[in-house]
């Protein structure tokens, strides 16, 4: 698509909330024939409603489900889902695991349960990994579930079970595939230009595919787009986008799918955002507001440091459920959605520690979640005792508080001309906030003393008032 960007627009800034904010007005240098489609954010319902979810859930699982990062005995060092790239492993026998395919203890509608319980607005599935295993009978692949021996549709069973649950389903989709004899890291003969033309031709195919048989999906969730090959096809990726969007209008697709003709990825040579939300926050949160430059984005995070797949090991670091609450909570503070990974067994069964994980992240959403659906950027300074979050319009302020200070004093400055009306606690009543004026627009909150053992929220009901100086500023 000829989409060229014209120099010269400004933007103007409106409102705090940051989930409406517009991304700061600047001036482009060049003139870019695959560069962004857009300046500034989607306002469409679909992405309003994208914008309020929150909380989702990844899964990762695919064949890597079945040998859980061991081979022959020996654990790989690496993420499961990458155990076919090890050296150790002969790629033949890695891709027989198809064979070995038959995930007798799958329920889709238990997953979209546990989901549902553990407060998922949507879930991202994976198709097809860089392993280039489909989970769906694609009719331009032999490497596909319906050739294992368990034959049937497992995309299919997701979509119709997360759906039931009023789950939005957001699929996965490897554009690296290992399988593919066409797949090229990067293009340097004439041959390989041939190869990695047929290839193009297979993944519009499958994305066109993917899109046709499940078109009640939300999104595409693109992987595997930085190898050189791919960020060669500006022209190729840039209309198949154009194609996508016409075949399923609304689609929400994120930064990772293309390049622009200079090779950016994510942002175009103009820092425009590619794609309609951020999608580089994987494994790392943003510090402050501005690291996120007003543009939508989310995270997603794994459970121990670097697993998606299913691994038998569960090593490392493993996240507690406070510690993935708190990452909520900063998520939504800056206005993203925090993304929670799960990998699956072989057998298909939720492993026992994921499955708790999600039950204690439910009983705290449970009674918090006000907090964090349709919640954003509350335009406060940040303060060490956890996250401010706000619903657009709303005159409730939440405080999701993670580390209650030895004082029991929890500070709020508020913006000026803003002045707090009403305190109470979201649910827990044993902690009594009072408030305390202790400047201009500033406060303590005191809690009664006690000990914390999960997140809480304090409401602030705020009301809007003509600024006045009761106290005087310090003569320096
Ligand atoms: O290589 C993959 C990895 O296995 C996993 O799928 C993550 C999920 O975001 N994406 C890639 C690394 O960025």
């Amino acid at each position: 698509m000829k989409h060229i960007i014209l120099s010269f627009l400004f933007f103007t800034i409106i409102s705090i909330p940051a989930k409406s904010q517009q991304p700061a007005a600047q001036k482009d240098t060049f003139v870019l024939v695959h560069g962004a489609h857009r300046i500034g954010k989607r306002t469409d319902a679909a992405m309003q409603r994208w914008r309020g979810y929150g909380l989702g859930q990844f899964i990762h699982w695919g064949l890597y489900a079945i040998p859980g990062g061991e081979w022959n005995g020996k654990q790989y060092n690496g993420a499961a889902e990458w155990l076919r790239s090890w050296g150790e492993v002969r790629k033949s026998a890695y891709d027989s695991l198809i064979y070995q395919f038959n995930p007798i203890k799958f329920d889709a509608t238990e997953w979209a349960k546990i989901a549902k319980q553990m407060g998922a607005r949507y879930v991202t599935f994976t198709t097809k990994h860089h392993d280039g295993f489909c989970m769906w009978p694609s009719k331009y692949s032999n490497f596909t579930v319906a050739q294992s021996p368990y034959k049937k549709d497992i995309v299919k069973q997701v979509v119709d079970a997360y759906e039931k649950e009023g789950i939005d389903v957001y699929l996965y989709f490897s554009i690296m595939d290992w399988h593919n004899p066409d797949w090229r890291y990067d293009i340097k003969t004439t041959e390989d230009s041939i190869a990695f033309d047929r290839f193009k031709k297979y993944t519009r195919n499958q994305l066109i595919e993917l899109l046709t048989r499940y078109p009640t999906i939300k999104g595409l969730w693109f992987d595997g787009t930085w190898d050189k090959s791919w960020v060669k096809q500006a022209a190729f990726a840039d209309s198949l986008e154009t194609e996508m969007r016409k075949i399923h209008p609304g689609i929400i697709i994120g930064s990772r799918f293309r390049a622009d003709e200079n090779g950016k990825r994510h942002f175009d040579s103009n820092g425009r955002l590619m794609g309609d939300y951020e999608q580089g926050w994987e494994r790392k949160i943003p510090n402050k507001i501005e690291d996120v430059h007003g543009n939508d984005w989310d995270c997603v995070m794994t459970i121990p440091e670097n697993q998606w797949g299913y691994n038998k090991a569960w090593k490392g670091h493993i996240k507690t459920p406070n510690e993935l609450i708190e990452m909520l909570a900063k998520c939504v503070s800056l206005s993203g959605n925090f993304v929670l990974n799960f990998g699956p067994k072989g057998d298909g069964s939720i492993r026992k520690e994921e499955a708790d994980i999600a039950r204690q992240i439910g009983d705290w959403m449970k009674e918090n979640s006000e907090a964090i659906y349709d919640c954003g950027y509350a335009g406060l300074p940040k303060q060490d005792w956890g996250y401010f979050t706000k619903k657009d319009s709303a005159n409730k302020i939440y405080m999701i508080v993670c580390n209650v200070p030895v004082s029991d004093g929890l500070r709020v400055d508020a913006p000026k001309g803003l002045t707090i009306a009403k305190t109470y606690p979201l649910s827990d009543t044993s902690l009594q906030p009072t408030v305390e004026e202790i400047g201009n627009n500033s406060y303590f909150i005191h809690l009664k003393h006690k000990e914390h053992k999960k997140p809480f929220v304090i409401v602030l009901e705020t009301k809007k008032e003509k600024s006045y100086n009761k106290y005087e500023d310090a003569k320096t």
